[in-house]
């Protein structure tokens, strides 16, 4: 976050209290928060045990936990399926409720039904089996935003595959990485997707990718767009001709608690991003609880999170969570600006939404596209309104308050990550005040502290380290095939808990402010990008030598991408092809916003990138701080006078 932002933070007192017209309508007071909030964390066991009574479990668990830090075993020996407790469970009561609304870019609406949403499952769940998947086996997904991403999770949930979701923004080198390194049997993808109506070629990018994929033994194909594709005799398969002679019968699996039942990719401080690998008993009930308890949700509630599948918010807050607790959830597949910046108010009119969870990047776009696109929709169904990927500000919070949820509705400000499974960290809607800019207090079962280096607790408005000092349902189980690294980079950081790898503090009122990133992280647009990734992504490209990359404030997205690069002798490369490479290498979301040219970077006498001045240098600030380890201080002069282009 800029100084700006973060003097801005510091300045903003303001502070709402949720509107009586919403009080009224919750049962979740101040009280019940503290009360329920005490007792998971004085008795974790005792709380989490009841709330995983509220689901269904083909035998029961012997014990709720079982610590072996930092291993955790929730419900140690119960047998679930999340596609049942998902699904089936709702079926005598809730069969005839929508389950899915699915809004395509191009305007075509479908609805499913919870029993016409399983029957679905349970065909894709049989299309798989004949394809011979089996439960354990790897199954990456790269799919648009169609129903059909939904399906194809809850059918690997249901046989026990383990997905492994790649945003289908990624290019195909970044998916045959992931591929690789999860050693997946089974691509699922489509012949595209549409975004701002342009359709996606994901089946071209998914035969790129399958070229180096040893474990790949077949790509199960989609129609969505109709574009011509490529169909590799014995290797492909369509989905629509797949699914014509198989049984719309399956019975779930049961399930081992500890079950691996998703891996998601996400970026860290080092080159190659983590396999993040959640265990199915904790992650279903704690998405289950928090998707109940944040959202408040209530019978009739059209819930919308605008994320996509590929990220951890689509996983928990539009398929899992939402499904476990029998809501009506709302999916659209394209863009928030087309065919203009009114398409997501037209999506809330006309589907009744009453609880929208969004990001702030999309929020300050709405903001600078101008409030005559939401003042020319009828936005009355809104009850409650979420955000979500990084630190909202005030102004972003302000405008989506009274423009947006006029007034009415409270914003809840939920931080959490890929790592942690659920919410952590957020107000309660009706039981909290509000403060722009703080997410607020920590979720059940969340023992959440600010603290230094060498782990001490640091007091009241104390900027530190945050972690969480005890384990909780759906956290981490480890990084995919690298149990050490998980041991290290999570645990062992600082003593004992639990390092989220982001600075904040925390107010004399218990509210926690996320201030950003500590690590080699960047937050693009609520997406998370390892400096190192693209970093490498430039390397590889012939005429670069060395490249250096950080962030920037962006007054839209956050963070802006700055990369500082040498030549090799004897080449040359333009700034667009750079950032094309980029691009291509990793995907659009990592194509850096600006490329400095430089003959040298400024390194430390032991050869290490100097990466604080690089960020003064990228956002235009004066150097602060030591420069006298630096080994050739001209550098330095050099790079502030080169052209900003
Ligand atoms: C859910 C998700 C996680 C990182 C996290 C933090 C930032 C997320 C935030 C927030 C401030 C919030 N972040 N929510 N920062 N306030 N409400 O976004 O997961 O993609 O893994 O990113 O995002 O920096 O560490 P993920």
């Amino acid at each position: 976050m800029s100084d700006k932002a973060i003097e801005n933070v510091l300045h903003e007192n303001r502070t709402f209290q949720p509107s009586e017209a919403y009080t009224r309508t919750t049962s979740i007071t101040r009280e019940v928060y503290e009360q329920k909030y005490q007792q998971s964390i004085e008795n974790p066991e005792a709380f989490w045990g009841e709330v995983a009574q509220d689901l269904h479990w083909f035998e029961p668990y012997s014990k709720v936990l079982d610590w072996n830090e930092p291993f955790a075993q929730w419900f140690v020996e119960g047998k679930t399926n999340l596609s049942y407790n998902a699904l089936d469970r709702h079926l005598e009561q809730k069969g005839n409720k929508t389950a899915i609304i699915w809004e395509g870019e191009d305007g075509e609406v479908r609805t499913y039904t919870y029993a016409e949403l399983t029957r679905e499952v349970k065909k894709f769940s049989n299309v798989l089996l004949n394809l011979g998947v089996q439960t354990g086996d790897r199954v990456t997904i790269y799919l648009p935003m169609i129903p059909e991403a939904a399906f194809a999770m809850l059918a690997c949930a249901r046989i026990g595959a383990v997905h492994s979701v790649v945003f289908g923004g990624f290019s195909s080198g970044a998916l045959s990485d992931r591929i690789n390194d999860a050693g997946s049997k089974v691509l699922i993808t489509a012949d595209g997707g549409y975004r701002r109506g342009s359709a996606v070629p994901l089946k071209r990018n998914a035969d790129d990718a399958a070229e180096n994929t040893p474990s790949l033994q077949h790509i199960l194909v989609i129609k969505r767009t109709g574009q011509d594709v490529n169909i590799k005799e014995g290797r492909d398969v369509w989905y629509h001709e797949a699914v014509q002679n198989v049984s719309e019968d399956h019975d779930a699996v049961p399930l081992d608690a500890q079950h691996p039942h998703f891996i998601l990719y996400t970026s860290g401080s080092t080159g190659k991003p983590k396999g993040v690998l959640h265990a199915l008993g904790g992650y279903m009930v704690n998405t289950y609880l928090t998707t109940q308890t944040v959202f408040d949700l209530k019978e009739d509630d059209i819930y919308w999170c605008t994320a996509d599948v590929g990220w951890i918010t689509g996983h928990s807050y539009i398929v899992y969570g939402p499904l476990l607790n029998g809501a009506t959830v709302l999916m659209y597949e394209g863009a928030p600006n087309h065919p203009d910046w009114g398409r997501f108010w037209k999506i809330i009119e006309d589907h009744k939404v009453t609880i929208l969870y969004t990001a702030p990047t999309a929020i300050r776009s709405f903001m600078r596209a101008g409030s005559e696109y939401p003042n020319s929709h009828d936005l009355s169904s809104l009850r409650l309104l979420g955000s979500v990927g990084e630190p909202i500000n005030p102004e972003a919070w302000i405008w989506y308050y009274t423009v947006i949820g006029k007034e009415k509705c409270p914003v809840v400000d939920t931080w959490w990550q890929t790592e942690t499974g659920s919410i952590m960290i957020t107000t309660l809607p009706g039981a909290h005040t509000m403060k722009p800019g703080s997410a607020g207090v920590p979720m059940y079962g969340v023992d959440a502290a600010i603290v230094d280096a060498d782990g001490h607790v640091l007091g009241a408005n104390e900027g530190g380290f945050l972690v969480v000092r005890k384990p909780w349902p759906s956290m981490l189980r480890t990084v995919y095939g690298d149990d050490n690294r998980y041991k290290t980079q999570y645990w062992g950081e600082i003593p004992h808990v639990y390092f989220a790898g982001d600075g904040a503090r925390r107010d004399q009122d218990g509210y926690f402010t996320i201030v950003g990133r500590i690590d080699d992280v960047l937050n693009v647009s609520g997406h998370r990008l390892g400096t190192m990734e693209v970093e490498s992504a430039l390397v590889s490209h012939p005429a670069v030598a060395e490249a250096a990359v950080v962030g920037r404030p962006d007054p839209i997205k956050g963070e802006g991408i700055v990369a500082f690069v040498t030549l090799q002798t004897g080449f040359d490369a333009t700034e667009q092809e750079l950032k094309a490479h980029v691009a291509k290498e990793i995907g659009a979301i990592a194509r850096p916003d600006d490329i400095r040219f430089a003959e040298a970077l400024p390194k430390t006498r032991s050869g290490k990138i100097m990466r604080r001045l690089l960020r003064q240098i990228a956002a235009g600030q004066e150097i602060k701080g030591d420069t006298s380890t630096l080994e050739d201080v001209s550098v330095i002069e050099k790079l502030q006078k080169a052209p900003q282009q």
